[in-house]
């Protein structure tokens, strides 16, 4: 082992003269790691709380592992004010996922020399820390890739992507945490020093400068500034479809299409009647909603439901892909006067809402009782004025101030309070 460290590294990327980059050094890479810093301390904050909104302690339809031990200890009651608060949870959280993805590459570009650092583990200590890097650059490329796939529509994850990203989010901010508190005071120096490089091989340039630099044709403010850049073009194409309406049209890529189609029921659909294999049969006139709860069961008609009072909610669509729509204006029946006609008055339990849709893991969901008590949450027949589309859940869909879009079941066709779920 001595006498191959004695003789040097190896020929090729072991060697420092291989990296021949002017622009790597401990000021570039400590700026854009204070920018994922910042960035990736939001991205978990918001995910968090995006999971907290599924309410996956709730029910196993909510989510397929609803007990997190000691991970869910955060889990709370997710609230139905301020109404937008997914919306725009959601839309920070998918919006900067995205634009982070230049700085990544960007910072693991800076650093790439020391991946192939030589000798490859000198102590103890040293092994460990490689090993959390490796925890730390697989789990960010982990929590992007199934981020991104996930926005765009592409599961082709083993298993639910909740899951997946959730548990991937704790061992990456783990790694994240050790990372951090080893590397901070390194980089507070390297951004005192300034973007004056130090000499390659010394401490303060730590092993990131080139000791052979290629004559530089880019300035690292310069190379910053195209990172920024980058990330400003996809802020561009990417923020219209949280913001919804009009700003859709600038979400190049958008999954769904920019064009909505056009009229009252013209904005953001998720899946369409046809989609998920609904059939006419199943929302004719035959359609029934049973009502059911404190041992007694109510089934309506449309008409019938129509005939209650009709209410309003001025309420968006936010999906947990990041997109959402302005507030459109639904009518229909109170959740809470659903439960009045089982008899139930005070303390509205939570309630499962089931879709006549077979099968597939957003046919159901369930509501906690301070959704279902809020005058806000419908079950809605109309929306803008007019009936229902098919496509957004005509006869009758669940509408839920605060809520993720998909506890806003379509084509539903039963209500039950307080069941043990
Ligand atoms: N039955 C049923 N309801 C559903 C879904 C579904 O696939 N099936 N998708 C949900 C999701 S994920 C979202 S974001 C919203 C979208 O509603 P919209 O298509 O009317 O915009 O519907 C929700 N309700
Ligand atoms: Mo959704």
């Amino acid at each position: 082992m001595d006498s191959a460290v004695a003789s040097g590294p190896p020929r090729g990327p072991a060697r420092p003269e291989f990296w021949r980059s002017p622009l790597r050094g401990p000021w570039l890479t400590a700026v854009l790691g204070f920018v994922l810093l910042a960035g990736v301390t939001l991205l978990f904050v918001t995910g968090l709380l995006s999971y907290a909104a599924y309410n996956p302690d709730l029910a196993p339809v909510n989510d397929q592992t609803p007990d997190k031990g000691w991970l869910g200890f955060y889990l709370f009651s997710w609230p139905t004010s301020p109404y937008w608060l997914y919306r725009v949870n959601q839309g920070v959280h998918v919006v900067l996922g995205v634009v982070l993805v230049p700085v990544l590459l960007a910072k693991l570009w800076s650093v790439i020399p020391k991946l192939f650092a030589w000798p490859p583990v000198r102590s103890a200590g040293h092994g460990i820390e490689r090993l959390s890097l490796l925890l730390l650059v697989g789990g960010a490329g982990f929590e992007f890739a199934t981020g991104i796939l996930n926005v765009q529509l592409h599961y082709i994850f083993p298993g639910s992507f909740y899951v997946l990203h959730f548990y991937g989010a704790w061992v990456f901010i783990g790694a994240f945490v050790v990372h951090v508190a080893f590397r901070l005071p390194r980089a507070l120096r390297a951004v005192r020093y300034g973007s004056a490089q130090p000499e390659a091989g010394t401490e303060e340039a730590a092993g990131l400068v080139s000791p052979r630099p290629a004559p530089p044709t880019i300035s690292r403010r310069g190379a910053l500034g195209m990172v920024g850049l980058g990330a400003f073009a996809l802020f561009a194409v990417t923020a219209g479809q949280s913001v919804g309406g009009w700003w859709r049209r600038t979400a190049l890529l958008a999954p769904h299409g920019r064009e909505p189609g056009s009229g009252p029921n013209g904005f953001q659909i998720n899946k369409t009647a046809a989609s998920v294999g609904i059939r006419p049969g199943d929302i004719s006139p035959a359609w029934r909603l049973t009502v059911r709860g404190a041992g007694r069961r109510v089934v309506l008609t449309r008409d019938q439901l129509l005939a209650m009072r009709q209410r309003e909610a001025a309420l968006p669509i936010a999906c947990v892909e990041g997109w959402s729509t302005p507030d459109q204006l639904w009518s229909g029946v109170r959740l809470t006067d659903l439960a009045a006609l089982v008899g139930l008055g005070a303390d509205i339990p939570h309630a499962l809402v089931e879709s006549v849709q077979r099968g597939g893991a957003f046919s159901s969901a369930v509501l906690r009782d301070n959704q279902v008590r809020d005058h806000r949450s419908l079950l809605a027949l109309r929306v803008n004025g007019v009936v229902l589309s098919y496509d957004h859940g005509y006869p009758a869909r669940v509408i839920v101030p605060g809520a993720p879009g998909v506890h806003n079941t379509k084509w539903v066709t039963r209500v039950t309070f307080g069941e043990p779920v």
